[in-house]
């Protein structure tokens, strides 16, 4: 899978996107994954990419000239599946949303600026528009690097461990039950018995009451069978 990120902003993702399982699947071409300069395509004088806001106020506003050139550019590259603008009023992102995303060859990902950019963009040049949450950020390019880190994770060879993707939290509407490493006991703290016992039978069992009792205790919205 290929994703393309848009920003004015490209510095705010190279932390993000590059260490750990990331960096790995990029690194083993499980993804691929290039961040613009929407700055790059400008044609204005300085490399302007922003402008007043007609009938003035709003502040400056991220004009569509320099957006619609480097998107003609990847599109005349590839076909994309969708071109996702990230906005707080778009749709509110969740697992089921980055399923489906992680099965598509290739996406943009086109961060939102913190005064706005020109609706003509989200009118003819976007396809889907996704949020992360009910708060506001600055810009779209953290909100980019979740959508990218849900979806890249999701990808065949990106863990290693084959299972452990599909044994997370919200895969199946539950949370996940609680983890313990060495040692046993910690200034008198304990490991449950049951995972010491090997009792594998058991301790499967004991995982998913552990995430039933969770589930319906801190999120019994999910618990109802209403992801998010
Ligand atoms: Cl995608 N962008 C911004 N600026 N704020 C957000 C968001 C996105 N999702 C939640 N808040």
């Amino acid at each position: 899978m290929r994703i393309d990120i848009l920003t004015v902003l490209p510095e705010l993702l190279d932390s993000p996107l590059n260490h750990s399982i990331l960096k790995r699947a990029v690194a083993s071409g499980v993804a691929e994954l290039v961040v613009h300069n929407i700055r790059d395509y400008s044609t204005q004088k300085h490399q302007q990419v922003d402008d007043y806001s007609f009938g003035g106020g709003a502040g400056m506003v991220l004009a569509i000239e320099p957006i619609d050139r480097l998107l003609t550019k990847l599109k005349g590259e590839r076909t994309y599946d969708e071109i996702i603008f990230m906005t707080p009023d778009g749709e509110r992102f969740n697992q089921p949303i980055a399923n489906g995303l992680s099965i598509l060859n290739n996406i943009i990902i086109l961060c939102g600026h913190y005064k706005g950019i020109d609706q003509r963009i989200r009118e003819h040049l976007i396809t889907r528009e996704i949020s992360i949450g009910d708060y506001v950020l600055t810009g779209g390019e953290l909100a980019a690097a979740i959508v990218a880190d849900a979806v890249i994770r999701l990808l065949p060879g990106a863990i290693s461990d084959e299972t452990s993707a599909l044994m997370d939290s919200f895969q199946d509407h539950l949370l996940a039950p609680p983890v313990y490493t060495r040692p046993a006991e910690y200034k008198g703290w304990k490991v449950p018995d049951i995972l010491l016992s090997g009792n594998h039978k058991g301790i499967e069992a004991w995982r998913h009451d552990q995430s039933v009792e969770r589930t319906k205790r801190l999120r019994p919205d999910l618990f109802e069978g209403n992801p998010q």
